[in-house]
């Protein structure tokens, strides 16, 4: 081959989020590209976040607005600031019907001719937020069930999402995502300002070295949670025993640790909080989800999670997941088969 025939080089650039998106919707017939535009309106709202939470010591949104939110929590600078951003953008987005959000009473009605819903923690770990430890969004999409959009409409299992995911402000800025064919990794170019495929098809292993859940509480714990804990941090080096203990404190942070690393993650109830901490239809469900399509599993001791209807957009519910081994041994301490 001559210099003339050889063909011209091409600098690779890698696939965008907006990319990956639109090319999953030429692969679903009958797609309309709503998904697509709401799927790329959290992207534009994800960074916004994304930039405010990088320069929040020099804009003085560090600390409480002064306020408590419905959940009796007090409301950082930064909380309120990442759900007006999400809201602005989705009920601008004109693709989104209602919305509910961790921080909002009440679900708010956008537009009624929209095909979608989202549910949303907008900034989650806020424990975190003044001390620079990881934070970040999570999110899920529901479809507007035939009797349009409602606040029961919302309250649906976790398997109806048709699609889910987190960002995480950590340090880098990555949104995983599930449109529920795989689950797919984008990390934020800085001087792009564009997230690019950095992870695809993510697996969590079957078993992993990991444990994660917060010890604090244990005097708190069922004694069939105490005895699993015990278990986990036996000397038996032919089971792989002791797991390695990793706590953020930011369910973004340690989720996405277990999703890649396997292993397991568990916020169960306890006697101060009897349904667990951590919320169904914010947190609980979009983890499950993201966590169910890369082949793990995810269940509230015994049942599994996105087989949970809400029975109010604030439910919460004990939350288990990662490897499906590791799962499975909890589930088994949890309904006394191991003790
Ligand atoms: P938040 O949504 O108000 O930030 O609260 C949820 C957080 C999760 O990110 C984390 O897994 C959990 O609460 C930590 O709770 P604890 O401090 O009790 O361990
Ligand atoms: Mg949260």
């Amino acid at each position: 081959m001559t210099e003339a025939q050889a063909p011209a080089r091409r600098t690779v650039v890698g696939t965008t989020l907006e990319t990956h998106i639109f090319e999953g919707m030429l692969d679903s017939p009958g797609a309309t590209g709503e998904l697509t535009a709401l799927l790329n309106a959290i992207s534009v709202a994800v960074r916004i976040i994304h930039s405010r939470v990088r320069a929040a010591g020099l804009a003085g949104m560090f600390g409480y607005t002064g306020e408590t939110n419905v959940q009796g929590e007090e409301v950082q600078k930064l909380d309120e600031y990442a759900n007006d951003v999400l809201c602005t953008v989705l009920e601008r987005s004109g693709h989104c019907a209602i919305l509910a959000s961790e921080e909002l009473e009440k679900p708010l009605a956008c537009n009624p001719n929209a095909k979608y819903m989202v549910v949303f923690d907008p900034l989650d770990g806020s424990s975190n937020i003044d001390v620079n430890v990881s934070i970040g969004t999570i999110f899920g999409i529901l479809r507007v069930p035939a009797g349009g959009p409602s606040d029961t409409a919302l309250l649906q299992p976790g398997s109806a999402f048709v699609a889910a995911g987190y960002a995480v402000y950590g340090s880098a800025t990555t949104l995983v995502l599930s449109t529920g064919r795989g689950v797919h990794e984008f990390t934020l170019d800085l001087n792009v300002g564009e997230f690019f495929l950095s992870r695809a098809d993510i697996r969590c292993p079957a078993r992993g070295a990991l444990y994660s859940i917060n010890e604090g509480n244990y005097s708190k714990w069922t004694p069939e949670v105490q005895a699993w804990n015990q278990y986990v941090k036996s000397d038996d080096k032919a089971r792989g025993l002791p797991m390695g203990h990793r706590y953020v404190g930011s369910l973004v942070a340690d989720a996405h640790r277990t999703l890649i690393k396997g292993g397991i993650f568990a916020y169960p109830a306890d006697t101060k909080s009897r349904d667990g901490k951590l919320r169904l239809l914010y947190e609980a469900h979009p983890m499950a989800f993201v966590i169910e399509k890369a082949g793990g599993s995810a269940i509230d001791g015994k049942n599994r999670i996105l087989d949970i209807v809400p029975s109010h957009p604030h439910s919460r519910v004990p939350l288990i997941f990662g490897s499906t081994e590791d799962v499975a041994v909890y589930r088994q301490y949890v309904s006394g088969q191991r003790t």
